[in-house]
């Protein structure tokens, strides 16, 4: 009988070929993906999240423990397709135009992508009206925008602008975040709302989408 608890621990301890191993096991048991998903891998990336808030673990630690978690995702994925289940939501994320930095954007996209979602990353550089564009085109709940520079931060608002001019604002929640960001800025620009971090990113995710 499968243990999903030990696939949990696997990712938890960052051991890719033993999560790739475990979810191929339960597969073949016949569990189903949406149990393996949530009690085997997000469960796992929860605890991870957890720690790092905590500071217990360090980007690093996150950083293997997603790809472990990714691991089990490339055995999952194909099944999820045939089986229908959906994910919890869809999340379009990038870094806003003008801002190279992506090692934070990409943490909150795993995270996220560990917490359920579907995450569909723009990468950096990205143009407030790429942003739009993708909301057109894949129909996200969320919109998350990263900076790290003060320079930057001004193209988070030119986002939420570009948005309620291509009068697609009203269709998505505007999560924001980065090191220079704060809830006070969050405020001022009219986003739905501010994460200081990836472990806490997935909560806002959770909050904003119900
Ligand atoms: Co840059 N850089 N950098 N840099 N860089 C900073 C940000 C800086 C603080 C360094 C300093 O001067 N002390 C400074 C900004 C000053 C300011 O604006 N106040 C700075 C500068 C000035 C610059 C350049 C202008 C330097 C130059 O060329 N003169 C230049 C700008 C380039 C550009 O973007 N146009 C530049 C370039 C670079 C590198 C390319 C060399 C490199 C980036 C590589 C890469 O990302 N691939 C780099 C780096 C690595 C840094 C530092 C050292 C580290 C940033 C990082 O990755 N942190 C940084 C100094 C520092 O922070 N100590 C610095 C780790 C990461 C996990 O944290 O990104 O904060 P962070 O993400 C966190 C949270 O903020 C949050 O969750 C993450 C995980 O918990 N979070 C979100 C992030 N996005 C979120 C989104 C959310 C929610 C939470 O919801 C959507």
């Amino acid at each position: 009988m499968a243990d999903l608890q030990k696939i949990a621990d696997a990712v938890i301890a960052g051991n890719r070929e033993e999560v790739a191993q475990l979810t191929q096991a339960a597969v073949d048991e016949g569990v189903s993906p949406a149990d393996i998903i949530n009690q085997g891998l997000i469960a796992g990336m929860t605890v991870v999240g957890a720690k790092f808030k905590a500071n217990e673990f360090y980007v690093p630690e996150v950083l293997i423990a997603a790809r472990a978690m990714h691991a089990g995702m490339d055995i999952i994925k194909p099944l999820l397709v045939e089986t229908g289940v959906q994910p919890r939501g869809t999340v379009v994320i990038g870094t806003v135009k003008g801002d190279l930095h992506d090692i934070g954007k990409n943490l909150v996209a795993m995270m996220l992508e560990g917490g359920g979602y579907e995450v569909i990353d723009l990468d950096v550089d990205v143009a407030p009206d790429k942003f739009v564009a993708a909301v057109n085109d894949k129909n996200p709940q969320i919109v998350a925008l990263s900076a790290l520079l003060t320079t930057t931060m001004p193209s988070m608002k030119d986002t939420i602008d570009a948005l309620a001019a291509a009068g697609v604002r009203d269709k998505v929640k505007v999560m924001i975040g980065g090191a220079p960001v704060t809830q006070e800025y969050a405020d001022e620009i009219g986003a739905d709302g501010y994460a200081p971090d990836a472990a806490s990113a997935v909560d806002l995710a959770n909050a904003l989408v119900g």
